[in-house]
């Protein structure tokens, strides 16, 4: 069934449209949005569909493929609708709070974004809903200020404590471009991504080890690195330059607190690496970069699980320039950027060294850059 279909068959009416947003790779970049840093991610071809049309009384009604329990609500507040429906309560609420006047409507949702695999299925939900209420609605609200908003519903609604970045990818990526922000001021620059003309691809693994970002580890990353912060007097770790980093390491002191921080500062002097590098073409030289950011989540952050160190080690012994776990961490996807004719071998050989160690099968796939959140 289409998720028009779904929407005639759930309400009984046709949608007014049907509007899609995509997850993401992020392709270097981690956890710095929080830090006020720097993020490389693209949007993948999965998206989440929304199919949304008029409500006929004062409430908000969505249904979804991937639930079985419909939600109902009126005006709300964080903390009345849980769950699910959460996510696109949070954006009604958020809208409504920015002082914007929200269409009550009808909403179906289906998605083939993967869940709880760190490829911002989340995001691609709340920026789906957010899109079509803003065309519903007739909504005066750029895309630059989009994100920020389905963050505060995140953040505010929901309850997790992510950056920016998601939202931002879901809603600002072009069609094969990879997206570098600035998690400060919001600026990007759309960076040409054709892998396929270089005879290069991205090979995205999905560990399928359990992910999950609304609990304690990401919320104790955070705090760390603004425990940091504060102690080195910046206001956020994207201030310390990468030429101060040993100075102000040795001002911290402790290892913790040393590790975190040099994580967000090499990360983001990674990612000005890469994007240079992406500039200049030279898309071959981004593999070691790639793989340096795996080690420094491994090593320093210590967010990666031994299912996506595995799935590092086995495309990097495949061949691969370069590999690294994608997104939050604790399970998820890992990337590699591989010869396009070896996407194949790469992928087998990761399952391989998976079933040695008894862990559940990944599942492989090529991920070409699509486009952002948009009305189709
Ligand atoms: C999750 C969060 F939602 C993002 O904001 C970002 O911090 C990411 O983890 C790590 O880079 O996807």
């Amino acid at each position: 069934m289409s998720v028009k279909e779904i929407f005639t068959a759930a309400y009984g009416a046709e949608p007014a449209g049907v509007w899609a947003a995509p997850g993401r790779v992020n392709l270097i970049g981690e956890h710095t949005d929080y830090n006020d840093g720097f993020v490389l991610p693209f949007a993948l071809p999965q998206r989440t569909l929304a199919a949304a049309g008029p409500s006929p009384d004062d409430r908000w009604h969505v249904c979804s493929t991937l639930i079985p329990e419909p939600v109902s609500f009126g005006t709300t507040a964080p903390g009345e609708v849980t769950g699910w429906g959460a996510y696109v309560a949070g954006v009604v609420w958020a809208l409504q709070e920015a002082g914007f006047e929200v269409p009550t409507a009808r909403i179906a949702i289906d998605s083939d974004v993967p869940l709880g695999s760190g490829l911002s299925s989340s995001a691609a939900l709340e920026s789906a809903v957010l899109t079509a209420l803003i065309d519903l609605g007739g909504l005066d609200l750029p895309l630059e200020k989009r994100p920020a908003l389905a963050q505060r519903a995140e953040n505010v609604y929901v309850g997790a404590p992510t950056g920016i970045m998601d939202q931002s990818a879901s809603i600002r990526c072009q069609d094969g471009k990879a997206l570098f922000l600035d998690c400060r001021s919001y600026e990007v620059e759309q960076i040409p991504f054709d892998l396929a003309a270089e005879g290069l691809a991205i090979l995205v693994i999905n560990s399928n080890a359990p992910h999950q970002h609304v609990d304690g580890e990401y919320g104790a990353r955070r705090k760390s690195c603004e425990e940091a912060a504060a102690l080195l007097g910046v206001p956020a770790l994207r201030d310390v330059a990468t030429a101060d980093l040993p100075a102000a390491l040795e001002r911290l002191g402790d290892d913790v607190l040393v590790r975190r921080t040099r994580h967000i500062v090499t990360e983001n002097q990674r990612v000005l690496d890469t994007v240079a590098l992406l500039r200049d073409g030279r898309v071959r030289e981004v593999g070691p970069l790639l793989t340096a950011s795996h080690a420094s989540m491994r090593d320093d952050f210590e967010i990666t699980v031994a299912q996506v160190d595995v799935a590092v080690e086995a495309s990097l012994a495949a061949g691969a320039y370069g590999a690294r776990m994608t997104g939050g961490g604790f399970g998820g996807c890992v990337l590699a950027l591989v010869d396009a004719d070896r996407a194949d071998a790469t992928a087998a050989a990761v399952a391989g060294a998976y079933a040695e160690r008894g862990f559940t099968a990944p599942t492989s796939w090529v991920a070409v850059a699509g486009p952002g959140a948009a009305r189709i």
